[in-house]
């Protein structure tokens, strides 16, 4: 299913501001949700989730795996893009749905070589922090949200200025770039079983980017 035949009525829908990153809410229908769903189950089978470590250590709540070119990983060295899955093996490719999507909302030729897939349990959450490991800031990023509601906090470019918070639900698609690029943001907390999407509960949030 487009984007432009989706189902109307059945979620709120449109699109909110929150520090210069666009948040498309309803944008995904509840089928194009669980299509998504078996996307990413099938990426997750081929390169299982992992917990990463913090520079300072420390494990994340989160759990994380990769698809596309690069996937991101933690460890002794600080935070990298890799070309492989800690097991060795390259990661599997950005599902064409996800690739669609990035077309669509952004209207870029240009695809993105990674797909970062971000698992929340019970209790999980992102503490504040600026995304700068990628080559070029002037690509967006693009976010999707699977499941659970989450508490999405957005600031400035300086660590400690203002933060606003808005309520991420699932289907919910966001676009950062400009200056909202290198924005601290987190996730404060999530809502555990505010959805039925995921069998299990929880929420996944699956972010597409240009890397290399
Ligand atoms: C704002 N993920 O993977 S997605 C991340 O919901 C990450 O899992 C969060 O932060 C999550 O790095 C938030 C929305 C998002 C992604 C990238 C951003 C917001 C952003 C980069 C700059 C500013
Ligand atoms: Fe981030």
């Amino acid at each position: 299913m487009g984007l432009k035949d989706r189902p109307s009525g059945t979620c709120r829908s449109g699109v909110v501001e929150v520090n210069g990153v666009q948040v498309f809410a309803g944008l995904l229908g509840p089928e194009e949700q669980a299509a998504l769903v078996e996307d990413l189950r099938a990426v997750v089978a081929r390169a299982p989730m992992f917990v990463p470590v913090t520079r300072f250590g420390k494990r994340m709540s989160v759990s994380m795996t990769s698809a596309g070119k690069y996937g991101w990983c933690s460890g002794a060295g600080g935070y990298r893009y890799e070309p492989r899955h800690p097991s060795g093996a390259p990661w599997p490719p950005i599902p064409e749905r996800l690739l669609a999507l990035w077309r669509e909302v952004t209207g870029l030729e240009r695809q993105p070589d990674s797909c970062l897939i971000n698992y929340y349990r019970e209790g999980a959450r992102m503490g504040l922090h600026q995304d700068r490991d990628e080559a070029d800031f002037r690509w967006p990023v693009l976010s999707v949200s699977l499941g659970d509601d989450a508490l999405f906090r957005v600031g400035t470019t300086t660590r400690g200025g203002p933060t606003r918070s808005v309520w991420l639900h699932s289907g919910d698609v966001a676009v950062i770039g400009g200056p909202a690029r290198l924005a601290y943001h987190g996730i404060d907390r999530i809502r555990f079983g505010s959805s039925w999407l995921l069998p299990f509960g929880g929420r996944l949030n699956v972010t597409l980017r240009v890397v290399g």
